[in-house]
């Protein structure tokens, strides 16, 4: 193959890889290394420590399926939190909810902020201008979440793989601690990767959530250009059950994966995911 491509090593024995345009940004900062390329199959791709983050491709299915399910989960989510995601993506979605007054967007990495903001605007474009409804803080998600007691409506974890700066975003306790700053209807929901590829994983969390919050669900979305495709996100919720939803109260906007009809059909899993959370 001529050219350059980039590839990552998505699992043990498999990579995924595109032919790369221009490398448009390289930098290692105290967390990561961070790189943004231009691309013509995915348009522009982040990538931190090697792994892909998004793409302006097919970023639209993750962001909207991370956010929107618990926020039209929730009758009256007013103000929310996004641990991680410094491309900005949940916050764009975030604020399309008139509810909303306050999304709290807590990020460790500085570098991820303003590279999204330079080289991925439609994306990043919730914190490209100042805007009160939108508060951008760089410290560290665990800190923060221990800081917080009884506040958030709904908590949202868009973290990167398990390894390296977000491990301890998978820990039980920091669980524990979101539990807490979570209202008494509060609902928590994190990206929770590839139920071929982090099997362990799935169960873990799931379990460590069914022993937190008495409503656990997990659903999925399918994004192309994550390892094998078929994504999961874990919810726990205080009070409300995500499938029954009142369709005809969500508030329309414009979307282009999630519908009312796919918020309530991602929650039917295939049988090989249920059996990897049968307790
Ligand atoms: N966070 C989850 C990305 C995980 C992808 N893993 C991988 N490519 N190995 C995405 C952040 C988008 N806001």
């Amino acid at each position: 193959m001529k050219g350059i491509w980039f590839t990552e090593l998505q699992t043990k024995g498999l990579t995924i890889g595109c032919e790369v345009k221009k490398v448009l940004h390289r930098e290692k900062t105290p967390f990561q290394e961070i790189e943004v390329f231009d691309t013509d199959i995915w348009g522009r791709v982040l990538v931190l420590d090697n792994a892909i983050q998004t793409t302006t491709k097919d970023e639209f299915v993750y962001h909207e399926m991370i956010t929107h399910v618990a926020l039209n989960t929730h009758p009256n989510p007013q103000k929310v939190l996004v641990i991680g995601g410094g491309d900005g993506g949940a916050i764009r979605e975030i604020i399309k909810h008139e509810t909303v007054e306050k999304a709290t967007h807590v990020e460790i990495d500085k570098g991820v902020i303003e590279a999204a903001k330079k080289y991925l605007p439609e994306i990043a474009v919730a914190l490209l201008e100042a805007n009160p409804k939108v508060e951008v803080l760089i410290e560290d998600g665990i800190k923060h979440i221990k800081e917080k007691e009884n506040y958030y409506d709904v908590i949202i974890v868009d973290s990167t793989d398990p390894v390296g700066p977000a491990e301890g975003l998978f820990a039980k306790d920091f669980y524990a601690a979101i539990h807490k700053a979570l209202k008494e209807d509060g609902i928590f929901v994190a990206q929770t990767e590839s139920p071929f590829y982090n099997q362990d994983l799935i169960s873990k969390v799931y379990r460590d959530i069914s022993s937190l919050y008495p409503i656990a669900k997990i659903y999925g979305a399918f994004v192309p250009t994550y390892p094998g495709g078929y994504w999961t996100f874990t919810m726990g919720s205080k009070v409300y059950d995500p499938e029954k939803i009142d369709t005809s109260k969500i508030q329309a906007f414009e979307t282009k994966y999630y519908t009312p009809e796919v918020h309530k059909a991602s929650f039917v899993l295939p049988k090989f995911v249920q059996e990897l959370i049968k307790k």
